[in-house]
């Protein structure tokens, strides 16, 4: 699998031997932080082959079925409604559970969260996040609510859960829905109980780049027995028989390839987590001590993914900062990434309808500055982790020197 240049030595005071300064780059290909966890391959083609042969390709067929109940088994919830993917899944969620007016939503997070909002002509009204664990603090929620508001979606950033607690006693206090986009936490748990049963709704992503993928995929869990029956329709263009319609839909089916492709990858789930526990924990002791650059931590004693290696660097410490960093793994062939910059509130529309929204987001702005996501999954293995790890701290010994030579 290694794909590590032999003969790079990296020697203290050497660091023309970097590939920003003209060196070998570490890596003769790209190394991703999005490569796909894939399960096993030959089962994949006995499904691929089953479909083919009794020409059911989509619609509700039977491994899309059979793909809903194992995930809402696994999860502990009544209802699983899979689709094409989770930004159809966020959109139809949250028109299904009659979200209007304006929406509380982090900044901080990919920004499929605020456009399923924006979609349907909600505000997303950006709050700011804790700097523990990068989620929605919801200790400054309650300022932004007002009387158009109808909801809070909540993420549960890079697998870690939100202060589920919190939020729902927000949420049934102020008389608010609470749906989490949960496109991260697909196997993750919350004192002691699945990320999937939590709110109103949740959402799950499935795709390519996520811990657990349908190719493209997304899924809407609940316990809410209407609300998942009207999402049922919604996604397949509100039909409920034939030639008849219930709801405005649209279509957010989900197909019997990416569903046989979800089944195969959830029977190799605890594989992938155990590779991705491995990494995680490798990153870990050979970054530490490592001043400037922390890692964000697993909280352990609850279930995991570890699909996400998320830095934060604090160039008061490294003076290279986030950015040259990232630029200096470029090079060496290492496509860190920095999510989720600029946030939300930085892109357009946002930034043009909210121009003064980052006086509110502090934490948001300063987490843009300072995340740097690594490769994880079963595509990164020990030698890559290993060659990584040593460019960060070559990088750091020498940071004078390197900063220097690499300027503002
Ligand atoms: N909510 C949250 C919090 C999310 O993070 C996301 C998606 C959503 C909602 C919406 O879920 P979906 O509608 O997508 O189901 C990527 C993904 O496209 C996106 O799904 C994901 N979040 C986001 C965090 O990352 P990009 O623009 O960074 O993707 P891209 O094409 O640069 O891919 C990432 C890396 O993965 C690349 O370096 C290449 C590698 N890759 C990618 C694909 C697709 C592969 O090696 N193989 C592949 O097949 O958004």
């Amino acid at each position: 699998m290694s794909t590590v240049k032999e003969g790079l030595k990296l020697e203290k005071n050497k660091s023309e031997e970097l590939a920003i300064f003209g060196g070998q780059p570490a890596f003769a290909e790209v190394l991703h932080v999005g490569r796909p966890n894939i399960g096993n391959r030959a089962k994949f083609a006995e499904r691929v082959n089953d479909i083919l042969d009794r020409r059911w390709l989509t619609n509700g067929g039977r491994y899309v079925r059979e793909f809903e109940q194992r995930i809402a088994e696994l999860v502990g919830v009544e209802h699983c409604v899979a689709m094409c993917n989770a930004t159809v899944a966020l959109e139809i969620a949250i028109r299904a559970l009659g979200l209007t007016g304006e929406v509380i939503v982090p900044s901080f997070t990919f920004v499929a969260t605020a456009h399923a909002l924006q979609w349907q002509e909600i505000t997303p009204v950006f709050c700011d996040v804790a700097p523990r664990n990068h989620t929605i603090d919801p200790r400054k929620i309650e300022q932004m609510i007002t009387p158009r508001t109808t909801g809070i979606v909540a993420v549960h950033l890079w697998g870690g859960a939100c202060d589920i607690d919190a939020l729902s006693e927000i949420a049934a206090r102020r008389g608010l829905k609470l749906l989490f986009d949960s496109a991260h936490a697909f196997g993750a748990s919350y004192q002691g109980k699945m990320i999937g049963g939590f709110g109103d709704a949740e959402v799950f992503s499935f795709h390519a780049t996520k811990f657990l993928n349908s190719l493209e995929g997304g899924a809407v869990v609940t316990n809410n027995a209407e609300l998942a029956q009207k999402i049922r329709l919604m996604k397949n263009f509100g039909f409920s028989f034939y030639d008849h319609t219930e709801y405005v839909g649209t279509n957010g089916k989900m197909n019997e390839i990416s569903a046989a492709m979800g089944l195969c990858n959830l029977e190799s789930m605890n594989d992938f987590i155990d590779v991705n526990r491995r990494n995680y924990r490798q990153y870990r002791e050979e970054l530490s001590g490592l001043k400037g650059v922390s890692l964000l931590p697993y909280t352990e004693d609850e279930r995991c993914n570890f699909q996400y290696v998320v830095l934060e660097i604090d160039t008061g410490e490294t003076l290279i900062t986030r950015d040259q960093l990232m630029e200096i793994l470029h090079k060496e062939n290492v496509l860190a990434r920095r999510y989720f910059y600029p946030g939300c509130h930085q892109m357009e529309p946002y930034r043009s309808y909210f121009p003064h929204a980052g006086v509110l987001l502090p934490e948001t702005e300063k987490l843009t500055r300072r995340v740097l996501c690594l490769p994880n999954g079963t595509a990164v293995g020990k030698e890559e982790i290993e060659r990584i790890c040593q460019i960060l701290r070559f990088t750091l010994a020498n940071k004078v020197e390197i900063s220097e030579k690499l300027g503002p």
